[in-house]
């Protein structure tokens, strides 16, 4: 295969399974155990900011002794032999809300899911890092009205962030790689087949084969802190 230049790697859950995150939709996973219905929506946070509110702390508290594994840190590495290699794009796009990308020192690096160690004011729309507690009841550090501080993360319904980016870099790109993703949320589960309309080469790098596994033409399974780390190894 020619020598790529232009890479977009999409990562999942997946990544951060062996870092000790939940991921959604494995035995056990958040969603297995949580409603995300009643939990990830504006709907939910209208109907009981509280619940909300609690379950978005309690993951921000557990991501607080959550370290990158050797996953993260292969694809810190890639970014940076990348651009050394004198090769012109590199864009990491990440659903995880957690920090463990930025941990292994990920520059090029987009959230489309948002983060969960920011918090946002839905009344003034201040953004800003946060590791408390959010209540209903504490006040925004802007606007010092309460009420509407909640999670800086896109919930199902809300618009993903940095879609044209990620678009155009999927339209330029000879290399897209997903990672540890099951490929059911939209619109990231469709990113693979927009690659591929433009003649990208689609590595999927991943636990087991999920529901966009035949997008790919390259496959390799097991857990990404192996998986990850020889794929890049390997890769020319
Ligand atoms: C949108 C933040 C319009 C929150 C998340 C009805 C109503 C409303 C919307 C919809 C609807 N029907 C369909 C939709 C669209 C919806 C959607 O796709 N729903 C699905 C459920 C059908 N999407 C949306 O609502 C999106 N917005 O559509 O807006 C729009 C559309 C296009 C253009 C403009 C506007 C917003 C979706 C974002 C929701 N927020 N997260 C939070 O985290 O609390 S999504 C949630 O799932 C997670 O955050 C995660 O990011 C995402 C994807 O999950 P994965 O990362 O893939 O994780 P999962 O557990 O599923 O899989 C883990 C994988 O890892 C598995 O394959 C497993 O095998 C593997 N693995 C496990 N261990 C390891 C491993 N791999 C390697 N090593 C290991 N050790």
């Amino acid at each position: 295969m020619a020598r790529s230049d232009r890479i977009v790697i999409l990562t999942g859950a997946g990544v951060s399974a062996e870092s000790g995150l939940g991921t959604f939709r494995d035995e056990g996973g958040l969603w297995a155990k949580f409603d995300p219905m009643k939990l990830a929506t504006p709907e939910a946070f209208a109907d009981d900011p509280e619940t909300v509110l609690g379950f978005y702390n309690a993951r921000r508290a557990n991501l607080s002794d959550a370290k990158a594994n050797a996953a993260h840190h292969a694809l810190a590495e890639l970014e940076q032999n990348w651009m050394m290699d004198g090769r012109s794009d590199f864009l990491l796009v990440t659903q995880n809300i957690d920090d463990l990308h930025e941990q292994a020192g990920s520059a090029s690096l987009l959230h489309m899911h948002g983060e969960l160690l920011r918090t946002r004011c839905s009344l003034c729309d201040h953004l800003f890092y946060d590791r408390e507690d959010m209540a209903i009841d504490r006040l925004c550090p802007a606007c010092t009205k309460a009420g509407g501080l909640r999670p800086h993360v896109v919930w199902f319904g809300e618009m993903p962030l940095g879609l044209d980016q990620i678009y155009a870099a999927l339209s330029r790109c000879d290399l897209f790689v997903a990672i540890g993703t099951s490929g059911t949320v939209y619109p990231a589960a469709g990113f693979v087949s927009e690659a591929r309309r433009n003649g990208a080469h689609t590595v999927e790098l991943t636990l087991e084969p999920g529901e966009i596994s035949d997008f790919f033409s390259e496959r390799h399974y097991g857990p990404a802190t192996e998986v990850v780390p020889e794929w890049v190894q390997g890769l020319g």
